[in-house]
């Protein structure tokens, strides 16, 4: 039986090319920055995104924690989305490693921060309060439908941020399906942020990775961050060779991942007992609501499973599976996956 795995793009394995590049890497230790190919995915990143510097780090988790070092210190606050992955999963790490406040606003439906609560956030100058350094932006929204924040929004944003002196950071983990969604340069999307922490190990399909992106003195603080977090990889550059495939060839194709969601949700519109907007799914991140009194998610999930359907039952509100398309899916896939669940809610 084949299996349709869109439980999520992090499930993505090396291509081929990325195998070859891993094992004739040339190496050094990281830590001198004398690894060769870190270096050059560094330099690569940098230019992609129009930042000055770049930084290679293990996860989209560690690349949004040495940021928020990097840009604030203890009892700093910021800024962020209630349904930010920042806040909701990663154990509160900035908190409990870095003394960060978080100042949560409502996440909306689109991803977004809304301007006035952004400014509602800020604080003043007074000495019960903390003080306001950083907004978190989330781009593409995880628990959004992968809604991308286009550059008009940056724009309004960065408004706000250079107003009150505050810096902007986006946890970019699928940057590139924003951009590509938007039909834009990443360049002018990441040009209102002061730092972008984007993920080589979702859609673009390396095994390991992030990489985080800025000027040069943000980057060095960074990469002190990254440091005493344990993350100084030394030889890392058999991974970082897969990076830099990732970043060469895995960009563009990720429109037929957001063309296969599309796919998946419309098929998904037409079940009965499933709700959900097709046009609310503007890249690879599939949420629908499974409404059966005799079904629960989990039990969805499970049934569609065992006939080799995967997906995750998530704790994003009642009744909430999500499916994510990457490039392991191919159109037939989800022919099958909509084959499937017609028979389970049949
Ligand atoms: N997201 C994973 C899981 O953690 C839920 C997924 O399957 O979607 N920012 C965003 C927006 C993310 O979606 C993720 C991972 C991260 C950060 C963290 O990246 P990693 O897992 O590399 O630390």
């Amino acid at each position: 039986m084949r299996i349709v795995d869109l439980r999520s793009d992090t499930l993505t394995q090396p291509t081929d090319a990325m195998r070859r590049a891993m094992a004739e890497a040339q190496v050094g230790d990281d830590v001198f920055g004398e690894d060769p190919t870190i270096n050059r995915l560094e330099e690569m990143a940098a230019e992609r995104l129009g930042k000055e510097a770049a930084l290679f780090v293990a996860s989209g988790t560690m690349g949004g924690m040495v940021s928020n070092l990097a840009h604030c210190g203890r009892g700093d606050e910021m800024i962020i989305g209630g349904a930010g992955h920042t806040f909701l999963f990663e154990q509160g790490g900035s908190a409990a490693l870095g003394g960060i406040h978080p100042h949560p606003v409502p996440t909306q439906p689109d991803g977004k921060l809304a301007l006035e609560d952004i400014e509602a956030a800020v604080r003043s100058d007074n000495v019960h309060f903390p003080r306001t350094r950083l907004i978190i932006l989330e781009n593409t929204h995880n628990l959004c439908n992968g809604f991308p924040l286009d550059t008009h929004y940056m724009q309004a944003v960065g408004e706000i941020a250079r107003r009150h002196k505050l810096k902007i950071h986006v946890d970019g983990a699928r940057f590139f399906n924003a951009a590509v969604a938007l039909d834009i340069d990443p360049k002018d999307l990441a040009a209102e942020a002061d730092s972008v922490s984007f993920c080589l190990s979702k859609g673009l399909g390396a095994p390991v990775g992030s990489v985080v992106c800025g000027t040069q003195d943000f980057i060095n603080e960074a990469r002190r961050a990254r440091k005493v977090l344990g993350g100084g990889m030394r030889q890392a550059g058999v991974l970082a060779a897969a990076g830099i495939v990732a970043l060469s060839e895995m960009v563009d194709r990720l429109a037929d991942d957001h063309a296969n969601a599309k796919k998946l949700a419309m098929g998904l519109a037409e079940m009965p007992g499933i709700s959900i907007d097709p046009d609310q799914i503007p890249t690879n991140i599939v949420f629908f609501e499974v409404n059966r009194e005799d079904m629960t998610p989990a039990e969805f999930v499970q049934r569609i499973d065992t006939e080799g359907i995967r997906m995750l039952a998530v704790p994003a509100g009642p009744n909430i599976v999500r499916a994510v398309t990457h490039y392991h899916i191919t159109t037939e896939d989800i022919d099958q996956a909509l084959s499937v669940i017609s028979k389970v809610m049949g």
